[in-house]
């Protein structure tokens, strides 16, 4: 005989399969006692907005520190480790300028030509919860108007990819990213969920090229061993970091330890309605985001 349950007893047998994480509001997300950002009228806003972005534009780069609540940094690192099976394998050689080929008709030593290992796990916001804490973050109008000033942008907008908006971005133990220039955004937005035990550090060198200046012979000494304008960008746990990476070469150093590295990347746009391209997406976020792309078109 097959036994009755009641309501009750079914409720309770079905708990486990049920997700019980209810989302943490803004502000048990973001550290607003250090940053005092729930209103973007008040003087606060404005002198700490001021502050940052005098920092960027002087250094290409600026950390705040302890930005994210410890229980909400834990929770998004829980949740992280129990989608990493599902993350996309970026392993690839490529030139600075994110391309795989090497151009025949310049000289074996130019930059274009150098082709360097870069070994990544990507986790497009496809795959994290509604829930996320970095969903959280991101969608709070509050921390985009943040942005935004710091950046010196008049106004900010949500990317309207389905994988491009909120990523999680892990390293294993001997993966790293080489020497890259960013090639779409104007700025890049990072957040330190987890450190590595060691190695995984952020190098930065600012400002070797420009709009206008590609600067090659610069970039091809910058690649070389031994190379000694390299800023280390210091960052603990908790801290987002708001860079310029279009001009400024930047890299992850190899990660050793059996703690991933986890860092969460957010996607600003300077107009509405961006989504990304099916094919760039295919190599950033791997073929079934390509299938899908496939079967919505
Ligand atoms: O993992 C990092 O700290 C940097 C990642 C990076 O270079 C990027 O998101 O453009
Ligand atoms: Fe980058």
């Amino acid at each position: 005989m097959t036994p009755v349950l009641s309501p009750v007893t079914e409720i309770i047998m079905s708990e486990p399969t049920r997700s019980p994480v209810t989302a943490l509001p803004p502000q048990e997300v973001i550290n607003l006692d250090n940053y005092p950002i729930q209103d973007v009228d008040s003087l606060e806003f404005k002198s700490l907005t001021r502050r940052f972005k005098e920092k960027l534009d002087a250094q290409q780069y600026v950390v705040l520190p302890d930005f994210i609540r410890p229980t909400a940094r834990e929770q998004a690192v829980r949740q992280i480790e129990g989608l990493i099976h599902l993350a996309n394998h970026n392993c690839s050689d490529r030139n600075c300028y994110l391309q795989r080929k090497r151009d025949p008709a310049l000289p074996p030593d130019h930059p274009r030509n150098i082709l360097l290992s870069a070994s990544t796990w990507m986790l497009g916001a496809n795959l994290l919860p509604d829930e996320s804490p970095l969903k959280t973050l991101y969608y709070w109008e509050n921390m985009k108007r943040m942005v935004a000033s710091i950046v010196g942008a008049p106004e900010l907008f949500f990317n309207e990819d389905e994988y491009q908006p909120v990523n999680a971005l892990c390293y294993k133990e001997g993966d790293r990213s080489a020497w890259h220039f960013d090639s779409v955004n104007a700025f890049t937005m990072t957040l330190m969920l987890q450190a590595p035990e060691r190695g995984g550090d952020f190098e930065m060198i600012p400002n070797i090229r420009s709009d206008d200046d590609q600067m090659y012979h610069q970039v091809q000494k910058a690649l070389a061993p031994g190379y000694e304008n390299v800023v280390r960008v210091g960052r603990e746990e908790g801290a987002l970091c708001i860079f310029r990476g279009c001009n400024s070469l930047h890299r992850v150093s190899e990660v050793s330890g059996s703690t991933l590295r986890m860092m969460g990347v957010f996607v600003y746009e300077n107009e509405p309605g961006v989504k990304g391209d099916p094919e760039v997406n295919e190599t950033v976020y791997g073929s079934r985001s390509a299938s899908q792309a496939t079967a919505v078109m």
